[in-house]
C-alpha cells in the first residue's frame, strides 16, 4: 500500500513531462458552444485508496491504480480528459474544518496535465461525500444558515482558486452540485437543504462563478437521462436558473446504466438532451458505465448500450462530452467482473471503445448538412452466434471482446454502491 505523499510524488513527477492544455473562456452563462468538430471522451481516474482522510472498507483489496503503468498509459493514449473519481470531493479536500488538503487531488490534476489533458472538477458540493464535521457539527455550535453558507462558499472558492492558480487551464469545468434530488423529484434531505434552504444550489453556482468566471458550470445528477420525476425536477430547476440569470452552463447525465439489464433508448436520450438544448444549456454524459446484463449476450448488449449513448451525443448538438466512469475494468468501482468500462481487466481495448470514438469524432455540426460516417456494425460476430438469454449472470459472450472472468490478474476492489 502506498501513502498519499507517494501518490502525489508519482503524479507530480509525471506532471513535469507535460504541458497544460489551454483554457476555454466562458464569460457568459449559459456559454454557447462555438464549434463541434469532435466531442471529447473522458475517463474517471483515481490514485488509489490509501490516504489519511479516507478509510477504505476493511477486508477489501486496495487498488493502486496510480502505480500501474498500464493504467496511466491507457488513460494517456485513449482519453482526452479526466475526472477525479474521488479525490476532488470535500471528504478528501477539506477533511477537517478549514484544513484543506489537496495532495491527492493535485495528483490527479498533475496526471492529466502531464498528458496534456483537461479535468472535469467533480464535485464542489456533493452531500453524499461530506466530511463528518459538515454532517455532524459540534453540538454547542450547530449550523445556522449564515455559518453553513459561509462554509460552503469558502470551500468552493478555495477549491476552485487552488486549481486555477496551481494548474492554469487544466480544470476547465466543474460539477458544482452533485445529486441534489431524490428519485421522487423531491430535494435530497441533506444538511445544506435543511439548514440553508432551497436556494443552496443557486448559492453554490454563484460562488463557483465568482471564483472562476471562465469555468463551465454543471449540475450533475443520477438517473436524470430518461423522462422521470427526477429528470423533471432537474429541468425545472435549471430552467428557473436560466430564466433568472443564475450562472449555469449545463447538466451532467451520470449514466451508470445496465441495472436490471436496461439502458435508455436513443430516442429517450435525445429527447432529454433536446430539452436542455432548448434552454441554451449543454449536456455532458459524465459517469458512463454499463453493468453486465441480466440476460442475453453481455458483450453485445454492453456494446450496444455504449453505442446508443455515443450516438445520442453525436446527434445532439449541445452534447459536449462523454466520460467513462473508469479507465479499465481492472480498477472499476463496479468490480472487474462486471466488465463495465471500455478496457478489459488486462487493458485490452474493446470494440465498444472504437464505436464510441468513431461517433464522437464525427458529431453533428452546429449548423449545415451532415451525413454521419459509417462506424461499422455493433455486432462483428458470425450470424450464427447465439444471443439467447443465458441466465441471471448474463452468461458468456460470443463476441470478440475479452471475457471478463477468463483473464489472469487480481480483481479490483469494488466499493459498495453509493445508493
Ligand atoms: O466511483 C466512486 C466510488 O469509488 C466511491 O466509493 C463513491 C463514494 O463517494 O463515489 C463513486 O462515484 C460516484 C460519483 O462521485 C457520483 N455519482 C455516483 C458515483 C458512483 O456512486
Amino acid at each position: 500500500m502506498a501513502g498519499m505523499a507517494g501518490i502525489a510524488t508519482v503524479f507530480a513527477l509525471l506532471a513535469l513531462a507535460g504541458t497544460a492544455p489551454a483554457t476555454s473562456l466562458a464569460a457568459s452563462h449559459p456559454s454557447p458552444m462555438t464549434s463541434r468538430t469532435s466531442v471529447p471522451l473522458g475517463a474517471a481516474v483515481w490514485s488509489g485508496c490509501t490516504v489519511a482522510t479516507y478509510v477504505w472498507p476493511a477486508g477489501l483489496a486496495c487498488p493502486v491504480a496510480s502505480y500501474d503503468a498500464r493504467y496511466r498509459s491507457t488513460f494517456a493514449q485513449n482519453f482526452d480528459r479526466a475526472t477525479a473519481e474521488n479525490e476532488f470531493k470535500m471528504l478528501w479536500t477539506q477533511p477537517k474544518r478549514g484544513r484543506f488538503d489537496f495532495r491527492a487531488a493535485d495528483g490527479i490534476a498533475a496526471l492529466a496535465a502531464s498528458a496534456s489533458k483537461t479535468v472535469r472538477g467533480h464535485a464542489l458540493v456533493y452531500p453524499a461525500a461530506n466530511p463528518r464535521w459538515v454532517d455532524k457539527p459540534f453540538f454547542l455550535t450547530p449550523w445556522t444558515r449564515s455559518r453553513l453558507l459561509d462554509v460552503m462558499r469558502t470551500h468552493i472558492k478555495t477549491t476552485v482558486r487552488h486549481f486555477k492558480s496551481k494548474f492554469p487551464g487544466v480544470v476547465t469545468e466543474w460539477d458544482v452540485v452533485n445529486e441534489p434530488f431524490l428519485r421522487s423529484g423531491a430535494r435530497d434531505d441533506n444538511v445544506y437543504q435543511r439548514v440553508i434552504g432551497n436556494d443552496w444550489i443557486e448559492q453554490a453556482f454563484r460562488a463557483a462563478n465568482a471564483a472562476d468566471p471562465d469555468a463551465l458550470l454543471y449540475l450533475n445528477e443520477f438517473d436524470a437521462d430518461t423522462p422521470n420525476a427526477r429528470q423533471r425536477a432537474v429541468y425545472a430547476l435549471v430552467s428557473d436558473f436560466v430564466r433568472r440569470g443564475v450562472p449555469i452552463d449545463g447538466v451532467g447525465l451520470e449514466m451508470h446504466v445496465g441495472a436490471d439489464g436496461r439502458y435508455p433508448t436513443l430516442v429517450e436520450l435525445k429527447n432529454v438532451m433536446a430539452q436542455y438544448n432548448a434552454l441554451g444549456l449543454r449536456v455532458s454524459v459524465t459517469e458512463l458505465d454499463v453493468l453486465r446484463p441480466i440476460e442475453g449476450d453481455p458483450v453485445l448488449i454492453q456494446r450496444a448500450a455504449y453505442d446508443t449513448v455515443a450516438q445520442a451525443c453525436q446527434e445532439s448538438t449541445n452534447c459536449d462530452g462523454v466520460t467513462i466512469w473508469g479507465v479499465a475494468d481492472r480498477y472499476s468501482w463496479r468490480g472487474a467482473a462486471q466488465a463495465a468500462t471500455l478496457f478489459s481487466r488486462n487493458f485490452t481495448k474493446k470494440r465498444a471503445y472504437d464505436l464510441v470514438r468513431c461517433r464522437l469524432n464525427d458529431p453533428k455540426p452546429l449548423s449545415g448538412t451532415w451525413t454521419p460516417k459509417d462506424c461499422g456494425p455493433v455486432e462483428l460476430v458470425p450470424e450464427t452466434a447465439s444471443t439467447e438469454p443465458t441466465g441471471p449472470t448474463g452468461g458468456s459472450s460470443t463476441a470478440s471482446d475479452p471475457a471478463p472472468d477468463a483473464e489472469a490478474g487480481p480483481a479490483a476492489a469494488a466499493p459498495a454502491a453509493a445508493r
